[in-house]
Formats: C-alpha cells, structure tokens, sequence
C-alpha cells in the first residue's frame, strides 16, 4: 500500500436488492392489511417517483457498474453487503424461507463476480428459527459468508423471546456475527413516530433497534450464549450515551423485584456492550460520537459503516479520513476491524 493511502476502507451496512425481491415487495403492498411501518418505508421508495427515492432504487438492485462507480468515487475500497431491510422478515414464513436462500445465492453470486469488492452477510428467516439455523450452517459452509443480518423485530416480534434462541446458537456454533439492523417500526409503536414524521432513520429506527440489543442483554442472552457476538450500527443505536444510566437502573430495577420479566444477569449492560458488540458509524460520521464510543467498547470494537446507498456521501469520507486519531486505530476503524469481524479474506 502506498504510504498516501495507509489503510483500505470498508464499509460495513451497504444495502442491496434483488430486483425479485422488490417484485415480492410490490405484491404484500398490493394486499390488503399492509403492516403500516413496511408500507411508510418500501411503499414510500418503490412508489415515490422524488429523484432520492427513484436513485435508492436503482442503486439497491445494482451489484455492478453502478455500485463500483460510486465506491471508486467515494474511495470505498470494499463493500460488506445485507439485505435491505425489512429483507425476508416482512414476508410469510414460508416466503421467507424459501427467499431467503434465494437472495443469499445472489449475494453469493455477486461476491463471486466481485471477490475484492464485496462480502455478503447471510439473510435469515426469522419466522421459522430452525430453518434460519440451517440457513446459517448452508451460508457458512457452502456460500463461504461470515456473518449475518437481522432486520431487527420480525412482524413485532423480538429476539428476546427464546422461541428464537436456535438462531443465537446456531450463530454462536459458527463463529457468525449477527448484524442487528433496523426495521421499519412495529404496528403497536409506529403511531406516535409516524404522526410527526420520525419514524424513520431519523430517530425511530434507532429508538426501535436500541431496544431490541437492550432487550437481548437483559433477557440474558449473552449468559447463555458467551461467545456470541452482534454488530449494531447508528454509533450503536445511542446504547453508549445510554451506558450509565441502564447500568445504574438495570440493577436497582433488579433489586426492586419491580417486574418479573427482568432478572438478574451475570453482568452489567455495559459489559455486553464491552464484550459481546462491534459497533459501526453508519450515519454518524461524526468524529465526536465515534471517538467516545471507542472509549466506552475499546477501539477494536468500532468500524467503519457508510449505509450506501441510503446516505452516500463522499464528503462524509474525507472527513472521517481527517479524523484526529492515531494512525494504528483510524487503520482498526476504516480496515482491520472490518476484516476480523467479516472474515473477509480477498482485498
Ligand atoms: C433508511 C435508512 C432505509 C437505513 C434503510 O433500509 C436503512 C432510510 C431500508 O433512510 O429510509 O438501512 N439506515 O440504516 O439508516
Ligand atoms: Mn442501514
């Protein structure tokens, strides 16, 4: 590597789409009984005819010459691909199951064509644990991927619910991270978002996918799957800023005996946090935030993420690359991170 480009940068929540995909979407939006969040978000970018709406679109379902481009442009040197949300998670289960293998052989095939460019996260249908279990050991043995996206609730529910444990120790058995990404919100949270326009990635997003990682930590997950390990972008959905306070209530809640659904746990929310989660700066390319959650989950533990195509914006790179940081762990953050987390082998 030449000493002016002193580490390569992965971005590590870029969103594609099958165009198949969208052929399914267009059908449940068709029908009647729409989940409201789905129809708020994919209704809004498969039917806006607005020049952001139409561009997303057209970025989503390219793997190619369009996408390359606009990496060469920005200087991302390396994609970490998932399914944009909701993925298969909107679907029914029997949908759900059989796309799921479906899109994750595209992804497959696109990372075959692009192999320095792109590696893809194994989507998973929620719905049905034991079939996404399976669905990991295939995308781990047969489709070489590493790692795997969830869209966090799925038809409003959430995985703190052990029904859907196989999935952690099928993920925990493989070594396979688990990308906890947002969804659109829940029929019985939506209206309160909804109503004054913050549903969305401005601030529903990550209130919706913030509780999903709290609910995992203290329903105890991570005591009966230690090695597991999930990744959440948005600077970690804001759980850093949060650390103190959950700390400090999480155990007088405890204490109080207040609730029955919340039980001790062998560690502090924060020692989850520490222990069990990368976090990336998708949206966030604000050296601030970034830098006090390296101080809160160590710099080993803090990647780089751009949310293409979603929030392309070249500029958003230069800036970060400008970050007063050393050189060791702006090169954790942009690269080596990514690598370990990813298993991403071809550069
Ligand atoms: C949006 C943002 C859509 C994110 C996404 O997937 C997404 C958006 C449908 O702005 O509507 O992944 N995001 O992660 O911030
Ligand atoms: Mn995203």
């Amino acid at each position: 590597m030449s000493p002016s480009k002193p580490y390569l940068r992965i971005a590590t929540e870029e969103a594609f789409a099958p165009p198949e995909m969208i052929r399914i979407y267009q059908k449940i939006l068709a029908g009647s009984d729409v989940d409201p969040g789905f129809k708020g978000l994919m209704g809004f970018y498969i039917s806006s005819p607005s020049e952001r709406a139409q561009h997303i679109m057209r970025c989503l379902q390219d793997l190619d010459q369009i996408r390359l481009a606009h990496m060469d442009e920005a200087g991302i040197d390396h994609q970490v691909l998932a399914l944009t949300a909701p993925g298969v998670q909107i679907m029914d289960k029997a949908t759900a199951v059989s796309f799921a293998r479906v899109a994750n052989d595209f992804l497959a095939d696109a990372v075959r064509r692009h192999p320095t460019r792109f590696t893809g996260m194994i989507s998973l249908p929620v719905q049905d644990p034991q079939e996404a279990a399976k669905e990991i050991e295939r995308g781990v043995t047969r489709l070489g991927m590493h790692s795997v996206v969830i869209n966090s609730h799925t038809h409003g529910e959430y995985l703190s619910d052990p029904k859907f444990w196989d999935i952690f120790a099928a993920a925990e058995q493989h070594g396979t991270p688990i990308y906890l990404h947002p969804n659109s919100l829940p029929r019985n949270m939506l209206e309160p978002f909804q109503e004054c326009g913050l549903d969305g990635a401005i601030y529903g997003f990550g209130v919706e996918t913030g509780l999903h990682a709290l609910r995992i930590i203290t329903a105890g997950v991570f005591d009966r799957f230690p090695k597991l390990q999930m990744i959440i972008g948005h600077m970690g959905e804001a759980l850093p800023f949060w650390s103190y306070r959950l700390d400090y209530m999480h155990q007088a809640t405890v204490r109080s005996k207040r609730y029955d659904s919340i039980k001790p746990i062998h560690k502090k929310p924060s020692d989850y946090l520490r222990e069990n989660f990368y976090i990336t700066n998708s949206g966030v390319a604000w050296e601030p935030a970034i830098k006090f959650t390296q101080s809160i989950v160590g710099v080993d533990r803090v990647l780089y993420a751009m949310d293409y195509p979603y929030q392309y914006a070249a500029e958003e790179v230069q800036l970060l690359d400008r970050m007063d940081m050393s050189a060791e762990d702006k090169k954790k953050f942009f690269q080596t991170n990514a690598q370990k987390v990813f298993g991403i082998s071809a550069l």
